[in-house]
């Protein structure tokens, strides 16, 4: 028997004595029957709302009206520069200027509104840290229930080759339309290493009955779009129409796509997807949000 229930049927107990006592006073002779029946009949009706599912439905609407959800949680995981911070911070809608790297593993509270009942707030929890000490998620005390672990992957680095920031996106183009090919295979390579090294203590470290969704996030969708649009893009012709620039962009991280799934099917993780976004542009950045929230609200329900 749940909490509510318990303090219910407590509830009734106090009331059924409070009647025997009021009948007292009008009975002068009340019979030990009565007053077993008083004390008894609290009982029946705690478990006719237990074995009754109409009613013991109602009740716990009824019981959990109010009642805040308790926080979605959600891992970023990924190589420095792949663009967590700037995740975390769109969702948050706090400032766009993440050009240093992430220096402390935290977690960033924040409330969303829910897309489904509009007047409703839900909480989340975003944990973000800094890609290149990648030992340092793992191995992270403070490690908490993850509900939810966002993969983000991209096609260009923080900085070029001589240190110089690329941090803008014409500054990122400019560096991409020279040995595109193999610059981006060079990104994507890293992001295997760096991804399908770590899947096996991840999935040890954060997994727990609790853990619906997995995504594998391609962020910085903007410059793929681009470089297509501009007949930059390795293999792809440049006429290439949005579709075929999007399945490209797919395409470069199917081995990582692979491996997460199968990660996924061991752990019985139904909810695994690929999304497609950009944070400087916003593209799919609030729905990649709405679709985790609305996973982890439904296995709440
Ligand atoms: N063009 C483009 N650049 C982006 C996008 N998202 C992030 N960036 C840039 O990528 C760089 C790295 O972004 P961060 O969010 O700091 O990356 P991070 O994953 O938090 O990096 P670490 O903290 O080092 O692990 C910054 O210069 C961002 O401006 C995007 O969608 N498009
Ligand atoms: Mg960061």
């Amino acid at each position: 028997m749940t909490t509510p229930r318990l303090l219910l049927l407590i509830f009734l107990v106090i009331l059924s004595a409070a009647f025997v006592i009021f009948l007292y006073r009008f009975i002068r002779d009340p019979s030990l029957i009565s007053l077993l029946l008083a004390m008894i009949s609290p009982l029946l009706i705690a478990a006719i709302l237990d074995t009754s599912e109409p009613i013991s439905e109602t009740l716990d609407s009824f019981l959990n009206r109010g009642k805040k959800l308790s926080s979605c949680t959600i891992y970023l995981y990924g190589m420095a520069g792949s663009g967590k911070t700037s995740l975390m911070k769109s969702w948050l809608q706090a400032d766009q200027k993440p050009e240093k790297s992430t220096e402390v593993f935290d977690y960033y509270p924040h409330q969303v509104l829910d897309s489904v009942e509009q007047q409703k707030y839900i909480k989340i929890n975003i944990a973000d840290y800094q890609g290149q000490k990648q030992s340092g998620i793992i191995n992270n005390e403070k490690l908490r229930l993850a509900n939810a672990i966002l993969f983000v992957v991209d096609v260009v680095p923080r900085y070029d080759e001589s240190y110089n920031l690329l941090d803008t996106s014409n500054k990122q183009i400019e560096w991409l339309s020279h040995s595109t090919a193999k610059k981006i295979h060079q990104r994507v390579d890293d992001h295997r290493i760096y991804i399908m090294g770590s899947l096996e203590p991840l999935f040890d470290r954060l997994f727990n009955k609790h853990l619906y969704s997995i995504r594998l996030v391609i962020n910085k969708y903007d410059l793929i779009e681009k470089l297509g649009k501009k007949g930059l893009l390795p293999d792809l012709d440049s006429d290439a129409d949005s579709n075929q620039i999007q399945k490209y962009a797919i395409g470069l991280f199917k081995d990582i796509e692979t491996e997460i799934r199968r990660a996924c099917q061991v752990n019985q993780i139904q909810d695994f997807s690929v999304s497609l976004i950009s944070t400087s542009t916003d593209l799919n950045v609030r729905n990649l949000l709405r679709g985790i929230i609305k996973t982890y609200k439904n296995k709440q329900n």
